[in-house]
């Protein structure tokens, strides 16, 4: 139960992206959705401008390890009315979730009013069309199953009130734009690495166990909160059953960049691949600051959520 070989390893060439392989002005590079498109590797980073505020970049990449970064911003705050109210302050941490022939975009859309999620779709990475906005505000971290259930898209959320915060919940939709049924799923648990804060990482994959979810889990201490990475498996047919969550994180910020950067002791994930050999290449950003990787058998991830689970709710 507590051998001491790590689940993740780190790739030896980290930080695999940062801001100094942009070709504008960018004080971070961190948190991107990631995803393998037509034979290659594309990620989409968030970057703060030099004014604090943030913009998706896109890299691309052959082997998943060494990103080229495009000579401009991917995605940028909307001029479109219906938008442009909600994106002022900027677009933050996208998730790319591969969907019946599309990739679904979803980000974190910043304002004066508040921050909540944005969904915009593409087929290729080029033309990308805004669909909608899907939450109110005090909503970050959406993530979206990669099949419909029983007709309906599935999606995975955090919203935030004083009386069950920052948890994870599930909800449902028959057209991307309008959700409900919302049910939650799991909570931080107290005086434990997760008990200020428990919210969805990349998007859920499919394993022969159930679906599994990459989250982060927050620990506030005396100089400041920690954020590691956990895992828990939902049921295949139904993603609202659980059928564990690790008691265990998976990482936890161990490498300089990881410890110290624009926010410190900050592992974050937004990207993960999996492979044909059985692993995964999991995506993070460190300290708010740059992009890591590394890869962990996927078969590992699913025994932790089997074997040394703790209570979701
Ligand atoms: C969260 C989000 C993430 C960020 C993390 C650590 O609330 O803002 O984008 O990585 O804090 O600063």
């Amino acid at each position: 139960m507590y051998e001491k070989t790590p689940i993740v390893t780190r790739y030896s060439g980290n930080p695999i992206l940062t801001k100094a392989d942009v070709p504008y002005p960018v004080a971070t590079v961190y948190n991107a959705g990631v995803v393998k498109h037509a034979g290659r590797y594309v990620m989409l980073f968030r970057s703060n401008l030099q004014n604090g505020r943030s913009v998706i970049g896109r890299a691309d990449s052959d082997d998943g390890y060494s990103f080229q970064a495009a000579p401009k911003p991917f995605l940028v705050p909307s001029q479109n009315p219906q938008f442009a109210e909600y994106e002022e302050w900027g677009v933050e941490d996208l998730r790319i979730c591969p969907c019946e022939g599309e990739y679904l975009l979803t980000y974190s859309a910043y304002s004066r009013h508040g921050v909540r999620i944005a969904l915009a779709r593409t087929k290729d990475f080029q033309e990308v069309e805004r669909v909608a906005l899907i939450t109110q505000a005090d909503m970050r971290n959406v993530v979206i199953f990669p099949q419909k259930f029983n007709g309906r898209y599935v999606r995975l959320d955090r919203p935030h009130s004083e009386i069950s915060p920052w948890s994870t919940w599930i909800s449902y939709s028959p057209d991307l734009v309008h959700w409900g049924d919302s049910k939650i799923l799991i909570k931080p648990v107290h005086y434990h690495w997760d008990e200020m804060k428990v919210g969805p990482g990349p998007q859920p994959i499919q394993t022969e166990e159930g679906w599994l979810q990459i989250y982060h889990g927050v620990y506030k201490t005396m100089s400041g909160s920690v954020y590691r990475l956990g895992v828990a498996l939902h049921d295949l047919d139904d993603p609202a059953r659980l059928r564990g969550v690790s008691d265990r994180w998976i990482l936890e910020p161990e490498a300089p960049w990881e410890i110290n950067g624009y926010v410190p002791n900050v592992v974050f994930s937004c990207g993960v691949v999996p492979e044909a050999d059985g692993t995964i290449k999991l995506y993070w950003g460190g300290a708010d600051t740059v992009m890591c990787v590394g890869t962990a058998r996927i078969d590992d991830l699913v025994q932790l959520c089997l074997s040394d689970a703790r209570p979701p709710l």
